[in-house]
């Protein structure tokens, strides 16, 4: 498998005329070689170079982990500083990803080295997922999901919005979760305006709406949920939003199918949310595609050109924020496959009562 990944890689060095090609995010360096994911910090180099010598130059600390997980590859340990290890081997036209090798980095190599863009080809491999990597999403989807379902029965009379995710956090790793894809998101009332509302002390009252944006990370793949629920009795006009974003929602994923652009579906929940007077307060595109990173190519959105293939995992995700009345998200994770999609989500979309 990573073999097989490393082999794609070299056709773009091929085309591009490069000598190799250095690989510096971690999410990358997982994917070809399957060395443990770390996120966040800057501590192993990928080199794959023309003839098809991959080296992974790691610091002392990272060495035994890499050499007991890495595979294809050879294991370096940089004894004066990964840079300057990477420095002995590479070559004069190398590929970089510009998405995120930071800028020192950039500085240190450029004198010597013709450093080629190839962020966006890295990004295309891995849109389409193989049959390993569905079963592992779909298998951390199934975490969240019931994580989400025995979080909400935890759920109690002046509970804040901190504790709602403790609990659901809790039943993340108890039900396998190695961590989680991105932090979990509570807004309860007054914040469930916010998209990305983490949970603050506040207390959940009565009458108030919740959106909770969750997900599950198993062998280094993202899972994502977003559910909208309520305690007690919700008011009129949040009901109306609801099912406005559900219809929108379930309108998109009939749609779905390889070879539509992801602006024809974003268009498609937009103009849904117009019949009933909401498509102003959708302030965010329509879905990302998931895996290694929980938001990664292709991005489904008004600009979005690219079609949607066989294989892509994508979120649908229409979400309306109405000022002074409230916010309402559904997300589901599904598949794209031949002729259509298959939901990997199975938790309900009906009217939701907690407490
Ligand atoms: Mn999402």
């Amino acid at each position: 498998m990573y073999k097989e990944r490393q082999r794609i890689l070299l056709k773009y060095i091929e085309k591009e005329n490069l000598d190799g090609i250095l690989i510096s995010s971690n999410e990358n360096i997982f994917y070809l070689t399957g060395a443990p994911l770390v996120r966040g910090s800057f501590c192993k180099i990928l080199y794959l170079s023309k003839d098809g010598n991959a080296y992974l130059v790691v610091t002392a600390l990272d060495y035994q982990e890499t050499l007991d997980y890495a595979k294809e590859v050879e294991v370096v340990k940089a004894e004066n500083g990964l840079l300057e290890e990477v420095k002995r081997f590479i070559g004069r036209r190398v590929g970089f990803e510009e998405k995120s090798m930071n800028y020192s980095m950039y500085q240190s190599l450029i004198n010597s080295t013709e450093l080629i863009p190839a962020s966006n080809y890295l990004e295309r491999m891995r849109e389409r997922k193989d049959e390993k990597e569905v079963q592992l999403i779909m298998e951390a989807q199934k975490i969240t999901e019931k994580a989400l379902l025995e979080g909400l029965e935890k759920f109690s009379e002046n509970m804040s919005e901190i504790e709602l995710a403790a609990e659901l956090e809790y039943f993340m790793r108890k039900f396998g979760a190695e961590g989680y894809a991105f932090d979990t998101i509570v807004a309860s009332g007054y914040r469930s305006v916010y998209p990305h509302g983490s949970p603050i002390k506040k207390r959940i009252e009565v009458g108030e709406n919740i959106i909770i944006d969750i997900g599950a990370r198993l062998h280094g793949y993202c899972s994502n949920i977003t559910r909208t629920v309520f305690f007690g009795k919700p008011k009129k006009d949040i009901v109306e939003i609801y099912e406005a974003v559900v219809n929108a929602q379930e309108a998109v994923i009939k749609a779905i199918k390889p070879g539509i652009e992801g602006k024809e579906l974003d268009k498609i929940a937009r103009e849904i949310l117009r019949e009933y007077g909401y498509d102003e307060y959708f302030i965010h595109g329509l879905g990302h595609g998931i895996g290694i990173d929980v938001h990664e190519a292709p991005f489904i959105n008004r600009k979005c050109n690219r079609i949607v293939e066989i294989g892509n995992v994508i979120t649908i995700e229409p979400g309306v924020y109405m000022p002074r009345v409230g916010g309402v998200r559904i997300e589901d994770l599904v598949l794209v496959t031949n002729g259509g999609c298959k939901n990997l989500t199975e938790f309900t979309k009906e009217f939701y009562e907690v407490g």
